[in-house]
């Protein structure tokens, strides 16, 4: 089934000039970049973005990464786009993410992990309408 997810390249990893090549790993799993825009989060933005995690005690350490730099947001879609997202992602700690996957290569720590994807349909669809108007979206 086709669907869509929302992608984010993190401050980090525009700053290291990482976005053609995480492009091209969506590209080549059959992932169609729908949308997409460079923003940079201001405070409110990324704590409404991370609420789920605002008891967590690397919240305000999260914010200040996500708020430091540039980021790409775009929309992904394709068949299990959620769920091979996370796959071409790897796991939130690049030590313990799978050889080959965006994190194994090129996150520096559980924190500075380069890539956000969402993790569910729920999820998927709040994260999308947060950046995204549906006239922004354009399906292949
Ligand atoms: P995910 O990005 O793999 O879905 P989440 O648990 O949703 O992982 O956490 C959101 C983000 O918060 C992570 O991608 C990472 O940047 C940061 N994070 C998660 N766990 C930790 C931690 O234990 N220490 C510091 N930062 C963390
Ligand atoms: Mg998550």
């Amino acid at each position: 089934m086709s669907e869509r997810t929302l992608s984010m390249i993190k401050p980090d990893g525009v700053a290291r000039d990482l976005i053609g090549e995480i492009y091209r790993r969506f590209e080549a799993a059959g992932l169609h970049v729908v949308g997409a825009r460079m923003i940079r989060l201001d405070q409110r933005k990324a704590r409404a973005f991370y609420q789920v995690h605002r008891e967590r005690p690397f919240f305000d350490d999260l914010v200040a990464y996500m708020t430091s730099g540039p980021i790409m947001v775009q929309v992904l879609e394709g068949e299990n786009a959620i769920q091979r997202n996370r796959e071409l992602m790897g796991a939130t700690d690049p030590a313990r993410a799978d050889a080959g996957t965006v994190r194994a290569d090129y996150g520096e720590s559980v924190e500075r992990n380069v890539v956000h994807g969402s993790d569910g349909p729920g999820t998927a669809r709040e994260e999308i309408d947060f950046f995204f108007q549906p006239d922004e979206l354009h399906s292949r």
